[in-house]
């Protein structure tokens, strides 16, 4: 049996900044995680990270490396109609963000919890979370050895995202669920090429969205939508290039899509889900394990860590200096920011896919849309203002 005042599952973005955030403050935390520690090193997905998120990772120390080689965009572009239209993403908000990968983060964070022995065990099986309507909350689980084991905590961190247990251990009744799911996925392509173009380009064309991103001057990361039902076995690398190169046909003249070979490929669902509130006695849920945004805004990665910075302060509040006014708010508070992503999420999506079910009355209304946010510096404003992310509260 282990004592420790927070018990963490889950070792994505959300769980590994609470954990480093909390022993900045002298709480203590011991961090559960099912995979291993290559695995999610490894694991392809977010991007983009908003202005706040890159600034609050500099302030705490694990914001070399993103400083060295993650890259600064100043702009994105929405293709409609095979034209660009820049959106001066820091020319109307003064702001930025910064392309560098989700997986380059968890390593960062996983190398300075070594750095400084803080607790991580990965490989662990079994997790179970008991008595949360009490002040001893407990898990239980079997460790990398086989050995069953069982952490007494003060509060637990459900940071285990979409599919962990934490969410599923609160009772029914105790959650209120908001649910939409869309008539598309996203093909995510990893290609070893240099990036086609500077920056991200949207891109809205009636054979489907298309979305041209990068991890490295090396590395390009390319997006396709598809059909919810459709299988990664239907695409070849032949037929994903070809497909790119329809969707992303543009009269600017300073593109040519760059091909390259396809490092990985996969299909993700898409689907908007928001949980309230986000605490259930002395579990508190954080990051995707709460709310899910579809990834055309950019802001699951950065909702994950917006919500830890509140929970840091609400526990380092609640278990330092015996203040629960920051608890009993924590999922207020979040819920202000989320729904605003949950918001943007959906307007951006509904914005740039072709619904197979729309008829010619909600494609014109789309085209609509796309023509008066890249004409109007109010509309564009609005667009870059949630897009770099608005700043913490
Ligand atoms: P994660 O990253 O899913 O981490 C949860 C961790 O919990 C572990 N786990 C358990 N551990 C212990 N016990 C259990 N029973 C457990 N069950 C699960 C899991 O193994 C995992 O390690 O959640 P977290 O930390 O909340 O982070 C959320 C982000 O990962 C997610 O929102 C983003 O990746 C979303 N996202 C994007 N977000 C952005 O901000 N910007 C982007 O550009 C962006 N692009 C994307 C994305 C997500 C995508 N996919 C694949 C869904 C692009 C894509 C394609
Ligand atoms: C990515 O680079 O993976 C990425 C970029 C922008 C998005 C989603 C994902 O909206």
């Amino acid at each position: 049996m282990t004592d420790t005042q927070v018990g963490i599952i889950g070792a994505g973005p959300a769980g590994l900044l609470l954990s480093y955030l909390l022993q900045l403050e002298g709480v203590d935390a011991v961090l559960l995680e099912t995979r291993r520690r290559e695995y999610i090193e490894k694991r392809v997905r977010a991007g983009v990270c908003e202005q706040p998120t890159v600034e609050l990772l500099r302030e705490i120390g694990v914001g070399g490396r993103m400083e060295e080689e993650g890259m600064p965009h100043h702009g994105l572009s929405l293709r409609f109609d095979g034209e660009d239209h820049r959106i001066a993403l820091t020319e109307l908000t003064g702001r930025s963000i910064t392309v560098y990968g989700q997986q380059e983060i968890v390593k960062d964070l996983i190398a300075a919890h070594v750095d400084k022995g803080l607790p991580i065990e990965f490989e662990v099986s079994d997790v179970a979370l008991h008595d949360l309507d009490t002040e001893r909350p407990r898990v239980t689980y079997t460790d990398a050895d086989g050995n069953a084991r069982e952490l007494n905590c003060a509060v637990i961190a459900g940071c285990d995202g979409f599919h962990g247990v934490s969410r599923p251990s609160i009772p029914a009744g105790g959650l209120r669920t908001f649910d939409h799911e869309y008539p598309f996925a996203w093909l995510g392509v990893l290609a070893r090429t240099p990036p086609s173009h500077e920056e991200l380009i949207y891109t809205r064309h009636e054979r489907g969205f298309a979305l041209h991103s990068m991890r490295s001057p090396e590395i390009t990361r390319l997006y396709l939508q598809v059909d919810p039902r459709d299988t990664i076995e239907n695409w070849s690398d032949d037929r994903i290039w070809a497909e790119l190169e329809r969707r992303l046909e543009t009269t600017s003249a300073d593109f040519t899509l760059r091909e390259g070979p396809v490092l990985e490929k996969s299909i993700t669902p898409m689907r908007s889900f928001v949980v309230e509130p986000m605490q259930y006695g002395r579990l508190f849920l954080a990051g995707d394990a709460a709310h899910i945004v579809p990834p055309t805004g950019a802001k699951g990665m950065n909702l994950a860590i917006a919500d830890v910075r509140n929970l840091s302060r609400a526990l380092t509040d609640l278990l330092r200096r015996n203040r629960t006014d920051r608890a009993e708010s924590y999922s207020d508070t979040c819920l202000q920011r989320v729904w605003r992503a949950e918001h943007f999420s959906w307007y951006m999506t509904s914005m740039l896919h072709t619904d197979p079910q729309a008829d010619e009355f909600q494609h014109r209304l789309q085209l609509s849309q796309l023509r008066y946010t890249a004409s109007s510096t109010a509309a564009a404003t609005s667009l870059a203002e949630n897009y770099v992310g608005l700043p913490f509260d």
